[in-house]
């Protein structure tokens, strides 16, 4: 087969690109690993920047994200029995974010591809990029006891963590900068109504809670739990009793408990892999970097990357210019550290760290207090949970 774009990976990033390069009459083949239920089971992001708003808007894949997502324009915080609203508007000029689930993004994506005939293989095994120093680079994949071969010009490894594009860059050429946390978060999904119109992020004693939503019928809370813990060891009554004790009296007697129907747990770690391009390969979105969700980075970091990639491809098929594909991994990772370093500092402040000192707990309640009572440090808490310009 021959396409200009061969797209690894059939998440957000890898189907959002997908679109955008179709409606400028850039062809791309998807090639995704697992079937499409799997993918489309999958609950993880909750909170989508502006950008990618407008991006999925410009897409013309913003139908039911603007029928059903939720505009939000601040959130709470909970510390040691106060808990303080962060006006998202108001200290950021006017932006907001939604609430529209990832899952819900991505199957319309999907539901938009299908409608524009869009070539996308599911169960593709064995996934190899090829030949990504030369011009004439191809994909190969196995599917039903068949090997297939895709050529094309370029290649977007959007196939996440796990993935195999960035392990196709030499390790004489990658760099990795990665921190892992001594903990994770226990993710519950529940058709109950959310305990507040807006998020709780909640700073506890006994450790991280957050109480997020999907609908005005489907909540989303998590709590921090040891990074050996396993979803088997918690019944649905012990995470609603232990996320109870870490939310604000007022929340803990007011929430809707009921059965979960998704209960997870997800490692926290902060990753980056530079550079984001060799020859003809370019990573997007996850296989890149990875945030800890504490800033609700993750997605929208996929978003931004998808952008400048998407921008440059055209420019090279359009305007017959390659400058903006020379200059993608620097101008993204740019964006990407400032988010790296947003996620890093909202997960230091509110959670738990078993090994921290004496010295280093007054120093996370101290940044509380200040973030608390200073305007300026809300102003930057704020610009950055909108999303930096791209
Ligand atoms: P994805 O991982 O979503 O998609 C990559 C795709 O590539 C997958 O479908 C995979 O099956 C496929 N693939 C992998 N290897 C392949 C191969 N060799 N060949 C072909 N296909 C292959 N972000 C937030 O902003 N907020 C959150 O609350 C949040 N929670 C998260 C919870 C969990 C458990 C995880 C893992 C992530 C969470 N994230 C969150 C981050 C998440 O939303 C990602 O940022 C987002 O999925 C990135 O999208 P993609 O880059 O498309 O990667
Ligand atoms: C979610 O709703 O899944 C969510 C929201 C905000 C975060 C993380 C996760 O910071």
């Amino acid at each position: 087969m021959q396409t200009q774009v061969a797209i690894i990976g059939g998440g957000p990033s890898g189907l959002l690109l997908s679109q955008i390069l179709h409606l400028r009459g850039i062809s791309s083949i998807v090639l995704e690993q697992k079937s499409r239920n799997y993918v489309l089971g999958r609950i993880r992001a909750g909170v989508l920047e502006q950008g990618l708003v407008d991006m999925v808007r410009a897409a013309g894949v913003g139908e039911r994200m603007d029928k059903e997502g939720h505009p939000h324009s601040g959130f709470d915080i909970a510390f040691h029995g106060q808990r303080k609203r962060i006006d998202l508007e108001g200290l950021s000029g006017g932006k907001t974010v939604m609430v529209y689930g990832q899952t819900e993004l991505t199957l319309d994506l999907y539901e938009a591809r299908d409608q524009m005939g869009g070539h996308i293989v599911h169960e593709a095994e064995n996934v190899t990029p090829c030949e990504l120093e030369t011009d004439r680079p191809y994909v190969t994949y196995e599917k039903g006891g068949n090997i297939y071969r895709i050529d094309c010009d370029f290649i977007a490894g959007c196939d996440g963590f796990h993935g195999v594009s960035r392990q196709s860059i030499p390790k004489s050429v990658l760099r990795e900068y990665e921190k892992v946390y001594p903990f994770g978060w226990l993710g519950v999904l529940s058709k109950t109504p959310p305990v507040s119109s807006e998020l709780i992020y909640n700073h506890n004693d006994r450790g991280f809670a957050l109480c997020s939503m999907r609908n005005a019928n489907l909540s989303r809370y998590y709590i921090q739990c040891s990074m050996n813990e396993r979803v088997e060891n918690w019944s649905d009554e012990q995470f609603w009793e232990e996320l109870k004790k870490r939310l604000p009296e007022q929340a803990a007697q007011e929430i809707v408990t009921g059965p979960s129907i998704e209960k997870s747990i997800a490692p926290l770690r902060s990753f980056v892999a530079e550079p984001l391009s060799y020859g003809r390969l370019f990573l997007a979105g996850d296989a890149g970097h990875i945030v800890p969700p504490t800033g609700a980075k993750g997605l929208n970091l996929a978003a931004s990357d998808i952008y400048y990639l998407s921008e440059a491809l055209i420019d090279h098929y359009k305007k017959k210019s390659d400058q903006g594909l020379k200059d993608y991994s620097e101008k993204a990772l740019k964006r990407i550290w400032k988010a790296m370093r947003f996620s890093w500092w909202m997960t230091t402040l509110l959670h738990k760290f078993p090994q921290n000192s004496e010295f280093d707990n007054r120093m996370q309640e101290t940044e509380l207090d200040y973030l608390f009572s200073s305007e300026a440090a809300q102003k930057a808490l704020a610009e950055n949970y909108v999303g930096l310009p791209y």
